[in-house]
């Protein structure tokens, strides 16, 4: 700390001991210098909306940073600078950017404060905004500095917002020095350091070394009318459906029945194999920062409830009496004001930006599970992949063991949307929704996946799903949301050997009467497109799955291309 405030020059300094005290002074000050714009009291009690500035919406894919010693550690699925440039090109924007305001010192933990599975941070940055939403996505302050103070090990965060300037702008991450530098930004992903920087890219490496994997997953628990709960870890990549799944409303007849759906974590899940073979996962986060744009009665009702009150908005828009509103929110109301400040003009975009947020604590969630304090960790049933694809791949298969469940994440394909900057809608591979976060190189990270399969390991059966195949009239064929259930309960019937699939090369499909859709209308079109094996299709696809790991030279192991090899030998009979 007295490193970085003679370089950073600070006018003063606060130690965050996550008090309620500390919290109320810190949005006062906010208020006062119009950060945070109080919402309608009677709707949103304790809420707030922030406009961030227009050009610092979302993660910054480009000028995010791998600084490992080797390039080849780093990979060629990340961009990477050598740490001695990487450490000197932001330490001189560094240096002085803090004078005329407070440096924050947060003290944080990744996980349940008395898990094995969690880890500690410290995050020093200029910004009450961060310390704000820091407090409600991780465990911060008092006693997370005590862990640290007991242990001795942490990972460093410096964070700045600097001048807001795209052009000096650089989210920096040293692995091997367990240290993250972060300038330029003051949004989500790269300003709430404990986030995708810590809980992913450091953790992702720190996971390889000690045997455990750091995932961009949700957590959810599925229970049965029998009582029973199955826990599932899915990856989806951003803005692809995570929260959504993991807060699903069970559909009509299911909740007669007696299904029941427990939210455990929505965006970040760590595991380990505990002593009986079994993967534990815990979810490292306290907070959801979700995707406001769509969440709305019908589709997310959980999420609504969850933000009614105590919630901080980031880029919405609002109604004249000072409502949050979004695109898709559906509650009868009107936008005045865009997420800009300007007065709503439907002419110049949408109300709401479309990586819009809301940060809330997990504990306001109807659905939120008690297991997500459990310092062991929920033991995982099924693992799930999933992208947006508009055609060839089906509403959900089984991969057959757990290389070929690797080769189905890694082979991953997905199209691009607005939780970071750049084009929307481009296909690209996106392996276990890693790819912006994976801390190392992907080959070594395949290795390392394909490493849990030993003497022992009752691993997780694997799956593929795709909630966004689109028909000929380019809209969704699956209702998706809560109706996502019906295809969990047929992958808890696989796990428990009761459900039937049918063999292809892909992998196992539902029989025609394997999946429960009871109370849901499809159309032929979408029966064969959500339910249909397309060789052609999947030949070509398995071309270009062959070529994307080649991209990867000796380092990817044999055993993946040797997978990609038999599944495209069956795929030419
Ligand atoms: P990150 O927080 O960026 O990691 O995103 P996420 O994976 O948690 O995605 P989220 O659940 O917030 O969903 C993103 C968008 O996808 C929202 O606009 C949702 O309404 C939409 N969505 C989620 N689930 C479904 C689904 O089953 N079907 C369809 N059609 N859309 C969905
Ligand atoms: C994502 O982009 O996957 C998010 C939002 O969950 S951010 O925190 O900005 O990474
Ligand atoms: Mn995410």
């Amino acid at each position: 700390m007295a490193e970085v405030a003679a370089l950073t020059r600070p006018d003063a300094i606060h130690w965050c001991d996550g008090s309620d005290e500390e919290s109320e002074a810190l949005i006062a000050q906010m208020q006062a210098d119009g950060t945070l714009l109080p919402l309608n009291a009677e709707t949103n009690p304790g809420s707030w909306l922030h406009r961030s500035h227009p050009d610092d919406v979302a993660r910054v894919e480009h000028l995010t940073f791998v600084c490992t010693r080797e390039q080849a550690d780093a990979g060629p699925n990340n961009h990477w600078m050598a740490p001695d440039e990487a450490h000197a090109k932001v330490d001189a924007l560094f240096d002085g950017c803090m004078r005329g305001r407070t440096l924050y010192v947060i003290p944080y933990c990744m996980g349940p404060i008395d898990s094995p599975l969690s880890r500690c941070g410290v995050e020093i940055t200029d910004s009450p905004y961060v310390v704000a939403n820091m407090r409600l996505m991780t465990r911060m302050g008092a006693d997370a500095l005590a862990r640290i103070e007991r242990e001795g090990a942490f990972v460093k965060g410096l964070h700045s917002i600097g001048e807001l300037d795209p052009e000096r702008r650089f989210i920096m991450h040293f692995p091997e020095e367990l240290t993250i530098k972060s300038y330029g930004s003051g949004y989500g992903g790269n300003a709430l350091l404990g986030k995708k920087c810590h809980a992913l890219r450091i953790a992702s490496f720190q996971a390889r070394n000690e045997g455990w994997l750091a995932e961009h997953m949700l957590i959810v628990g599925i229970e049965n009318p029998q009582g029973e709960t199955h826990y599932v870890a899915a990856a989806f990549p951003s803005a692809c459906g995570k929260t959504n799944l993991a807060m699903l409303i069970p559909p009509e007849g299911y909740r007669r029945d007696g299904w029941k759906v427990w939210t455990v974590g929505d965006d970040i899940c760590w595991m380990r194999p505990g002593a009986d073979g079994r993967l534990y996962a815990i979810n490292p986060e306290a907070g959801y920062f979700g995707v406001a744009p769509g969440t709305s009665a019908k589709s997310n009702p959980n999420a609504l409830e969850t933000i009614r009150k105590n919630t901080i908005f980031t880029n919405v828009g609002l109604t004249a009496d000072e409502q949050p509103w979004w695109e898709g929110l559906d509650n009868g109301q009107q936008p005045a004001t865009d997420w800009r400040g300007n007065a709503y003009d439907p002419d110049q975009g949408p109300a709401a930006h479309p990586n819009a947020r809301f940060t809330v604590s997990a504990k306001q969630c109807p659905s939120w599970s008690p297991m997500a304090e459990d310092p062991q960790g929920v033991p995982i049933s099924a693992i799930v992949f999933g992208g947006r694809r508009a055609s060839l791949v089906p509403l959900v298969f089984e991969a057959r063991d757990w290389t070929h469940g690797v080769l189905v994440g890694a082979a991953m394909g997905s199209e691009t949307t607005a939780a970071a900057t750049g084009a929307v809608g481009v296909m690209r591979r996106d392996p276990m929704a890693m790819k912006p976060f994976c801390g190392y190189n992907f080959a070594d990270y395949f290795g390392h996946w394909l490493s849990f399969d030993k003497t022992g390991a009752k691993l997780p059966k694997v799956f593929h799903v795709n909630w966004f195949r689109k028909g000929d009239d380019g809209k969704f064929l699956w209702p998706g949301f809560g109706d996502n259930l019906r295809v969990l309960e047929w992958m808890i019937g696989r796990v428990k050997g009761e459900a039937g699939g049918v063999e292809t090369p892909i992998g196992h499909l539902p029989t025609a009467d394997a999946l429960n859709l009871d109370g849901v209308t499809l159309s032929e079109e979408a029966k064969a497109k959500l339910f249909g094996f397309e060789r052609t299709g999947w030949k070509a696809e398995f071309d270009s799955i062959g070529e994307y790991l080649d991209g990867y030279g000796p380092r990817m192991p044999q055993a993946l291309r040797d997978e990609q090899q038999r599944i495209a030998g069956l795929l030419a009979d």
